[in-house]
């Protein structure tokens, strides 16, 4: 029983590499391009948050609808708002991107919510952060840890 699964398992990866090559072959699909990506730790704090402008030069709109880290056991997308003079934070489901429209991260804004740091992020360093796309793809990106202090 575990066998057959396996080797089922093996004849599905051997077939992967080459369905893929087939796909890249006939017409890579447009990306979009991530800029100014840096990220800034809270200070005594375990959490960051993660700024960058996605621009989409794609004739199609895209979507991000969430990221992970390798470096972090949490990550979502937030909107910071001001509302009755204080500032509070939202989940963000997703993020739609019109052709030729840049989707901005900054302070005060939008950001990726950092939680669970798994070691130390220090400034200087760089972390990776793939950003999901919604329609499966995943982008990773590396962001430069900045110091919190201005
Ligand atoms: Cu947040």
């Amino acid at each position: 029983m575990a066998r057959s699964a396996s080797l089922a398992l093996a004849a599905l990866f051997a077939l992967v590499p080459f369905a893929t090559f087939a796909g890249t072959a006939k017409s890579t699909p447009c990306a979009p391009i991530v800029r100014d990506a840096w990220v800034r730790m809270t200070p005594m704090m375990p959490m960051g948050a993660g700024f960058f402008v996605l621009e989409n030069r794609c004739k199609a709109p895209v979507a991000v609808t969430g990221a992970s880290s390798p470096r972090f056991g949490d990550v979502s997308m937030h909107e910071t708002r001001i509302e009755g003079g204080m500032s509070r934070m939202r989940p963000l489901a997703r993020v739609d991107v019109a052709p030729g429209a840049n989707a901005e991260f900054h302070p005060g804004g939008r950001h990726l919510m950092l939680m669970s740091p798994t070691g130390d992020v220090a400034a200087g360093g760089r972390v990776r952060i793939d950003l999901k796309l919604a329609d499966g793809r995943r982008l990773p990106v590396d962001f430069d840890v900045r110091s919190a202090t201005p």
